[in-house]
């Protein structure tokens, strides 16, 4: 997901075509506005810790984009083309490292395993917004 700070920036399209120069498979995007229930919801895990309300209010804030990416081990390489959460410990090459200087305001979130993949999809997904098809060089990437 690109969050409000990273469209409020205009880093939507850099954050697209770093996944689709690594090789990955755009299957899902939209955009919205997140309201605070499925907000609440996404963030759950996080639920009475200090930041939470601020986090809250921060991802509501504006509009995001929600992306499927599929491709081996995709969950991984997403992560790490993010970079730490704290932008002061992303790793210069990444998301955050090139582009952030907060914790808060970090420009993109990413599902931590599949497990959470699935659940973060359900949110902001129906099942047919999952397109099926093949890219032409597949072969190259995997
Ligand atoms: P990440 O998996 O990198 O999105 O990080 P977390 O799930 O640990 O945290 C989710 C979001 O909470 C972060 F993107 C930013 C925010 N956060 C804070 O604002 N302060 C903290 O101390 C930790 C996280």
């Amino acid at each position: 997901m690109v969050k409000p700070d990273g469209v409020g920036r205009r880093l939507i399209g850099e954050c697209i075509g770093r996944f689709e120069r690594r090789g990955l498979k755009l299957v899902a995007m939209r955009m919205r506005i997140i309201d605070e229930t499925t907000a609440k919801r996404h963030y759950a895990e996080h639920a009475g810790k200090d930041f939470f309300d601020s986090l809250v209010a921060f991802i509501t804030s504006g509009p995001t984009v929600q992306m499927v990416w599929e491709g081996p081990d995709a969950v991984a390489q997403v992560r790490k083309m993010n970079g730490a959460t704290n932008c002061l410990k992303a790793d210069v090459g990444t998301v955050r490292g090139d582009f952030g200087l907060s914790t808060q305001n970090n420009i993109v979130h990413a599902s931590d395993s599949p497990e959470t993949a699935a659940r973060e999809i359900a949110l902001y997904f129906y099942p047919e917004e999952l397109l099926t098809y093949t890219m032409p060089d597949e072969q190259w990437l995997r």
